[in-house]
């Protein structure tokens, strides 16, 4: 995506300057007009999420429940019993408490949580804080930035060669597209020390309407979500969107397996965004591109981490709904 085309004459006083780069080069680009989902989580979106993931259609958030629960003190024994957990983007960390408890039985840990969200880390604190002999460090930074710091910041404490265990779950890994996922998994694995475990959630292949139903819900959670960006430029940036005028459109691409979500516009339009000095063109129908979901087989997770450099240890899968842990360790 190309940011440097639009003049940003962002509101200094109220925008964040990174998202109203982002606003300004996803709308004014060529061809198809984007938004990055990482802008999805301010106040309003991390809230409408956290709804997401107890909607009936959404079975990920559940299955990944199920899932640790069931083989944590599997994954715990199979990762040498970690007494240092960092988990990538972890949220309010609720998956992350049946990991650590299981992991605590046996020693004391120290989970350090990454998050850009202080919101989501304050809720982590308070979900996680009162669990036996575990102590919580949370990290507000972006994932690359936020490892560095925990694995920099963890030093002195570890006694050498003791692996540390990464967490990212939740099938983050499929909002990036396959090129992209293996440079990231590729990047995090050079920041690990030899001998770390990564643990990695991905959601796998479904039927299309099981697909489409959690990903376009009939309550309309999901539209919200995505319509709370067009709210967000409003709030932040001073925009002129009418949501009424913009609808929800969940689209699902068989051969790549990824789900897209989309904002249509109802018809032509203009649409101001003041702080940036910008005024958007929209044809009849044309979209914006908020967010892609891409699905997994469960042998492509294997091969996306160890084409990222990590050696396989092992895999979990739930298969109701159709979710898998899998287990990478970085060569010793
Ligand atoms: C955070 N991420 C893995 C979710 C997903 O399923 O791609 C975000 C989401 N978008 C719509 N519903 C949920």
């Amino acid at each position: 995506m190309s940011a440097s085309a639009a003049p940003v004459l962002y509101n200094a006083a109220r925008a964040n300057p990174e998202f109203a780069h982002a606003v300004a080069g996803g709308l004014t680009r060529r061809g198809q007009k984007t938004l990055p989902p990482s802008w999805f989580y301010d106040e309003v979106g991390s809230a409408l999420f956290e709804a997401i993931t107890v909607l009936p259609e959404y079975g990920l958030t559940r299955a990944e429940g199920a899932l640790l629960s069931n083989a944590a003190d599997d994954i715990v024994r199979t990762s040498s019993h970690p007494g240092l957990v960092i988990e990538l983007g972890s949220g309010t960390g609720t998956k992350t408490r049946h990991l650590l408890a299981a992991s605590a039985r046996y020693r004391s840990v120290d989970y350090l949580p990454i998050d850009i969200s202080a919101a989501a880390l304050d809720s982590c604190v308070k979900i996680l804080g009162t669990t036996d002999n575990v102590s919580i460090q949370p990290i507000e930074a972006t994932y690359i930035d936020g490892i560095e710091t925990a694995v920099a910041g963890s030093k002195a404490n570890r006694t050498a060669g003791e692996p540390a265990l990464l967490l990212f779950l939740g099938s983050t890994i499929g909002n990036f597209d396959r090129t992209q996922a293996t440079s990231f998994l590729a990047r995090i694995r050079k920041r690990m020390q030899p001998g770390d475990y990564l643990l990695l959630g991905a959601d796998l292949v479904k039927p299309r309407a099981k697909l489409l139903n959690a990903y376009d819900d009939p309550t309309g959670v999901t539209a919200a979500f995505n319509l709370n960006l067009l709210a967000r430029i409003n709030r932040e940036l001073d925009g002129h969107f009418e949501l009424s005028q913009f609808a929800h459109e969940a689209r699902y691409d068989e051969r790549r397996s990824r789900i897209e979500m989309h904002l249509r516009s109802r018809r032509a339009q203009k649409v101001r965004i003041d702080a940036l000095g910008l005024t958007i063109p929209f044809a009849t129908s044309e979209t914006i591109w908020t967010e892609s979901s891409h699905k997994f087989r469960a042998d492509d997770v294997s091969r996306t981490g160890c084409r990222a450099g990590w050696l396989f240890v092992r895999q979990w899968v739930e298969s109701e709904w159709g979710f898998a842990e899998t287990l990478f360790q970085k060569a010793k």
